[in-house]
């Protein structure tokens, strides 16, 4: 296949080159670097030092190009469709922290703009050519509701009628919101054109490392700041800097979480199964996809046991006061069968992970930037 990875540079767009790639899959890349921009606008790095894309593209084994550019670019974006003649895209190129768009005006317009146009511009660019798209959603699109969460669609009874619709969504952030608009554009462009995308709603995804990634210049980035460091992330990376791990509140919110390597085998599955019209709604196939979920409480003290018994460190636990507006008490149980009815089977634990990510960080422990682990932005303020 020729896939096209829009957000090719990032966290989870090089790892998924890389895993297509050792598939013996084809792949041409765009990217406009917004990421390596926007974490050293906020005085941080990656602390897995990472190459250009040069370095990266002449390292990889296998069939590959790159084009710097924006999906905002429609010229652009449609000339890059039209040239490379793709079996499938996925639109990785995305603003995906709910606190940078929780930062300003300027980033939550930011974020909403490049989310949700440059989404419509792909959406756009293929209109009626069939050629399937995946997008990476969120599974918190569906907020944290006192009932199971379906994989996008449920049957609804009211008033003696019944239907199937969407899920309602109530994300806790600009982010979350400018995801929403995408899944709603999604299911408008499926039920009016010809289109088959999957929607991914994704839950946090941890780890340093794939399977692909020995080589040191193959390495993606692992950014642990308030803005682009994700939970389980920043908790290694604040054990092994002798940083406090900042639980946010009482820590007893929970999300889904899914290890990067298994986040891009269930990607590669679902690039290489499109929907068709029985697993999808005129097109339009949303699959959850996590491993298992736990609560804030549980990570920090899963990575602190590690930290303590394993690498002989001394961790702290800190519960600061939550500068986001979320349930912290919440019924939580999204639904994820459709990926392992396609196959999907975990391929590590939690526990297996996080020492891998341990030994990977404290070989690069003098890149963490600890100022940059304790939050200053405030949902409220
Ligand atoms: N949290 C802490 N301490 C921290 C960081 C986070 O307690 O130092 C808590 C947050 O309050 C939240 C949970 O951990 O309850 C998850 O926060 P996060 O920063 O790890 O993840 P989130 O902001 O939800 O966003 C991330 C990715 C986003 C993806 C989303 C999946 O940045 O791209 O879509 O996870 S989900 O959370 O399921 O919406």
């Amino acid at each position: 296949m020729k896939v096209g990875i829009l957000g090719i540079d990032g966290y989870l767009g090089w790892s998924l080159c890389l895993k297509l790639l050792d598939r013996g899959h084809r792949v041409v890349g765009i990217d406009n670097f917004f990421r390596r921009r926007a974490v050293e606008d906020l005085g941080s790095q990656s602390v897995i030092p990472i190459s250009s894309m040069e370095e990266r593209i002449e390292a990889a084994n296998g069939e590959i190009s790159f084009e710097e550019g924006s999906t905002l670019d429609f010229d652009f974006l449609s000339e890059f469709i039209e040239k490379h003649n793709l079996d499938v895209i996925a639109n990785l190129a995305q603003q995906p922290s709910a606190a940078y768009s929780m930062r300003g005006v300027e980033e939550a317009t930011f974020t909403q703009e490049n989310n949700v146009c440059g989404g419509l511009n792909l959406l756009w660019a293929t209109k009626n050519k069939d050629i399937p798209i995946v997008t990476i959603g969120t599974l918190g699109e569906y907020g944290c509701p006192s009932m199971n969460i379906p994989e996008g669609f449920f049957k609804v009874e009211y008033e003696g009628m019944e239907d199937i619709l969407p899920f309602p969504k109530q994300g806790p952030s600009f982010y979350h919101v400018s995801k929403q608009q995408t899944t709603d554009n999604v299911w408008f462009a499926c039920r009016t054109w010809v289109m088959r995308v999957t929607d991914v709603m994704q839950g946090v995804v941890y780890g340093t490392r794939t399977p692909e990634m020995e080589d040191s210049k193959l390495r993606t980035r692992f950014d642990i700041d308030e803005c682009f460091g994700t939970a389980i992330n920043r908790f290694v990376a604040s054990a092994v800097s002798e940083h406090p791990i900042t639980v946010y509140g009482t820590g007893m919110q929970k999300r889904g979480y899914i290890p990067l390597r298994d986040s891009m085998e269930c990607l590669r599955l679902i690039i290489e199964n499109p929907p068709n019209y029985e697993d999808s709604y005129h097109g339009h196939r949303v699959i959850n996809q996590f491993h298992e979920y736990y609560s804030i409480n549980e990570l920090a003290e899963k990575v602190k046991k590690i930290g303590e018994e394993e690498f002989d460190l001394s961790v702290e636990v800190r519960n600061l006061e939550n500068p986001r507006i979320e349930p912290e008490y919440h019924y939580y149980e999204p639904k994820h069968e459709k990926l392992q009815k396609m196959g999907y089977e975990p391929s590590t634990t939690l526990e297996e992970e996080l020492k891998i990510m341990f030994e990977d960080l404290l070989e690069h422990k003098d890149r963490i930037v600890k100022e940059k682990i304790v939050p200053k932005i405030r949902w409220r303020e």
